[in-house]
C-alpha cells in the first residue's frame, strides 16, 4: 500500500465534501493528505506501531479512517459520501482546470451531472451569461476535457502483448533469470492496457536490471532501482518491472496481476480466515508464519480457494465461485475448430481462397467461412450476384482439392438502415449461411438500432451477428444499441453472437458475453482476417471470450465440422 493511496482517498473525501457544500472539513482532509503524501516512512508501518495521531494534521477521527483502510481495504465513510453525489460528478473532477467548486454550480445552474453533458454545454455556449462561469470556462473545460481524452493513455492488448513476449524472451536469456512472467492488466488478457507489468525472479537483480534497461527498443529509462525499474518503449508503451526472491514469486505475481479490486477481496477474504495476504506471501496473522508464497496456486488454495484464472481477476463474482469450487472451465485456444469469417482477395482480403485454407488447416482447424462483402459496401469490393455465383463455384473446386478440410460459402451482409440484408432473395440459397452486420448508420437512435438488427436477425438464413456493437478501439465508440434486446432476439432467432477477435474490435467485449452467456446466448468466435497473418488474431477473441466467461461449449467453432454444419445450414 502506498502513501499515496491513502493520501487519494483524503483527497477524494475533500472534494466530495466541498462539492456538498461543506465547511472548514475539505481543508482539514486535504491538509491531512499532503501530510500522509509528504511523509518519509510507510503509512503502513505507522500505524502498526500506533503512532498515525503524530502525523501533523491527523486526529483521532482521520486516523480511524486510516486504520480502517490499512485493515480492510475499504472505507465506509467514503463509500457512503460517494453514493450521495451522481457518480459523473466525481468523473468531471478528472477533467483538467475544473474544481469542486465549479463542478457543484455547474450542477446546481444547469443540472449537469457528466462529463458528456458538460461537454455538449460547452459546445452550446450554455455556460455564458451565469455568474462565475462563462465563455472562457467553456473553452477551459473544453481544452481540459480533449487533454483528459487524450491523456487516457492506454494500448490495445495486441500491442502491448507483442512487446510484452518480445521483451520477456529477451529477458529470459538471462541465466539469472529464473522464472519470468508477464503481470496487470495484460495479464489479464484486458482489451487496453496502461502499462506492461513484468516479473522476474531471480538473486540477481542488479544483472537484471542492467539488462533490461539495455533493451534495444528502450527510447527512455523512467527509474532504475534495485527490485523495481520502469522503460518506456519507443512506440510509448510504458513497462514495469520487479525482480523478487523466489519464495515469493507466485505471491507477487499474484497481487501485481490485480486487478486491484480483485485483490481487495482476496485481502478481506484473509482477513476473515485470521491470515494476511500481501506480494510477499499469505501469513498466519498471529504468528507471521509464512503459509504460501512461491506458487501462485498455492496462494489461492491458502486462502481456500480454487486457482482463478487471470482473466476472470476482476471482481466480477469469481472469488465467490471460487471459493465453493464452481470456477467455469474457461474455454481455450486449442478448442477452436474454426475459423468463421475470413475475407480474401474476392473482396477486400489480399490472398486467395486456397491460400487462407491451407493457412487454415495448418493450425489445426477443420473448416472455415469465407464471408466476402456484399454487394452495397462498394469500398470493401463487394461482390454482385455473378461474382458470388462465380466465388462459390471456386469454393466448390477448393474443397476438392484440400482433403480433411471444409470451406464453407457465407457471405457477410450489410443490414440496410430498414433492417432487410443487402442481399437478392435468389442468391441467399446458394450460400451455405449468411452473416449479417452493420457497416453503416451508427449514429441511429437506440430505438431504431435495435430495431433494425432485430429485423435482419428474424431473416431465416441470417446465423451470426457480426461485431454486434460497431465500436473500434481508440477510434469509435460504440453505438447506441440495446443489448437486452438484441441478446433476447439472438435466442430467439438461433443468431449466433460474434466475438469479434480482430485487435481495434473485441466485440462483443468482455461484459456483454458475460451479460449474453448469463441469458443463454451461444457465440462463434471470428477474426475478420483479412491476411493470413490474421488468422493468429483467433487468441484475443478467445480471451476476450474467457473474460466473458466462456466455456467451449458457449461457443459453437469448437464443434467438429457435421455439428457446425447442421447448426449454420439447418433450420
Ligand atoms: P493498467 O496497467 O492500467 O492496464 O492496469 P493494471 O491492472 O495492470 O494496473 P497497474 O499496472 O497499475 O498495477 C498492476 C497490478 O498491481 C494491479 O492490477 C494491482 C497491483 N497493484 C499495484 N500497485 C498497487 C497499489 O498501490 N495498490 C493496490 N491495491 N494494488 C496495486
Ligand atoms: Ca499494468
Ligand atoms: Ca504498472
Ligand atoms: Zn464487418
Amino acid at each position: 500500500m502506498k502513501n499515496e493511496d491513502v493520501a487519494n482517498l483524503f483527497y477524494e473525501i475533500a472534494d466530495i465534501l466541498e462539492i456538498q457544500d461543506v465547511k472548514f472539513k475539505p481543508q482539514a482532509y486535504r491538509r491531512a493528505a499532503q501530510n500522509i503524501e509528504s511523509l518519509g516512512e510507510n503509512i503502513e508501518e505507522v500505524h502498526k506501531k500506533g503512532k498515525l495521531r503524530d502525523i501533523p494534521g491527523i486526529g483521532e477521527a482521520i486516523a480511524k479512517k486510516i486504520g480502517e483502510f490499512l485493515d480492510t481495504g475499504e472505507l465506509k465513510y467514503l463509500d457512503k459520501l460517494k453514493q450521495e453525489v451522481p457518480e459523473g460528478l466525481l468523473m468531471m473532477l478528472e477533467i483538467p482546470g475544473l474544481g469542486p467548486k465549479k463542478v457543484a454550480l455547474l450542477y446546481k445552474e444547469l443540472g449537469i451531472s457528466d462529463v458528456q453533458d458538460l461537454k455538449s454545454a460547452c459546445e452550446n455556449h450554455m455556460l455564458e451569461g451565469i455568474k462565475g462561469l462563462g465563455a472562457k470556462t467553456e473553452e477551459n473545460i473544453l481544452r481540459g476535457i480533449k487533454l483528459l481524452e487524450s491523456s487516457k493513455d492506454r494500448y490495445l492488448l495486441h500491442q502491448a502483448l507483442m512487446d510484452g513476449e518480445a521483451l520477456k524472451q529477451y529477458l529470459n536469456v538471462l541465466k539469472a533469470v529464473k522464472k519470468i512472467e508477464l503481470a496487470g492488466s495484460l495479464r489479464r488478457m484486458k482489451e487496453t492496457v496502461g502499462d506492461i507489468d513484468i516479473l522476474v525472479s531471480s538473486q540477481k537483480q542488479k544483472a537484471v536490471m542492467n539488462r533490461f534497461v539495455d533493451y534495444e527498443e528502450v527510447a527512455e529509462v523512467v527509474m532504475k532501482g534495485d527490485t523495481k525499474s520502469s522503460i518506456r518503449l519507443k512506440d510509448g508503451v510504458q513497462v514495469d518491472l520487479r525482480v523478487v526472491p523466489k519464495e515469493s514469486f507466485g505471491a507477487a505475481l499474484q497481487y501485481f496481476t490485480g486487478s486491484k479490486e480483485h485483490n481487495v477481496k482476496l485481502r478481506k477474504l484473509a482477513i476473515s480466515k485470521g491470515l494476511k495476504i500481501n506480494e510477499y506471501g499469505v501469513f498466519k496473522k498471529d504468528s507471521d508464519e509464512r503459509i504460501a508464497g512461491d506458487d501462485e496456486k498455492k496462494v489461492y488454495a491458502a486462502l481456500g480457494l480454487n486457482y482463478v484464472e487471470p482473466e476472470l481477476r476482476e471482481d466480477r463474482g469469481e472469488v465467490e465461485l471460487a471459493l465453493k469450487s464452481e470456477i467455469p472451465r474457461l474455454i481455450e485456444l486449442a478448442d477452436i475448430k474454426g475459423d468463421l469469417q475470413v475475407h480474401t482477395e474476392w473482396s477486400d482480403g489480399i490472398s486467395s481462397i486456397k491460400e487462407m485454407a491451407e493457412e487454415a488447416k495448418k493450425r489445426g482447424y477443420l473448416y472455415m467461412a469465407v464471408t466476402d462483402h456484399s454487394e452495397s459496401l462498394k469500398i470493401a469490393g463487394g461482390l454482385s450476384k455473378k461474382r458470388l455465383l462465380e466465388q462459390i463455384e471456386e469454393i466448390h473446386r477448393v474443397n476438392r482439392k484440400i482433403s480433411d478440410f471444409r470451406v464453407f460459402s457465407s457471405i457477410e451482409c450489410n443490414i440496410n438502415s430498414n433492417g432487410t440484408l443487402d442481399i437478392k432473395s435468389e442468391v441467399m440459397n446458394e450460400v451455405d449461411f449468411i452473416i449479417g452486420a452493420v457497416h453503416s448508420g451508427f449514429s441511429m437512435s437506440e430505438d431504431a438500432q435495435t430495431k433494425r438488427i432485430i429485423k435482419a436477425m428474424e431473416n431465416e438464413t441470417m446465423k451470426i451477428l457480426a461485431h454486434p456493437t460497431g465500436r473500434m478501439l481508440k477510434r469509435r465508440e460504440a453505438f447506441k444499441v440495446n443489448i437486452e434486446k438484441i441478446v433476447e432476439s439472438a435466442n430467439a432467432n438461433d443468431v449466433f453472437l460474434e466475438i469479434n477477435a480482430f485487435p481495434v474490435r473485441l466485440d462483443l467485449n468482455d461484459i456483454n458475453v458475460k451479460y449474453a452467456k448469463e441469458k443463454g446466448a451461444k457465440f462463434v468466435i471470428s477474426t475478420d482476417t483479412h491476411k493470413m497473418a490474421h488468422l493468429d488474431f483467433m487468441r484475443f477473441g478467445v480471451a476476450t471470450a474467457r473474460r466473458g466467461w466462456l466455456e467451449k461449449k458457449d461457443v459453437i467453432n469448437t464443434l467438429p465440422t457435421r455439428q457446425i454444419e447442421k447448426l449454420l445450414r439447418g433450420r
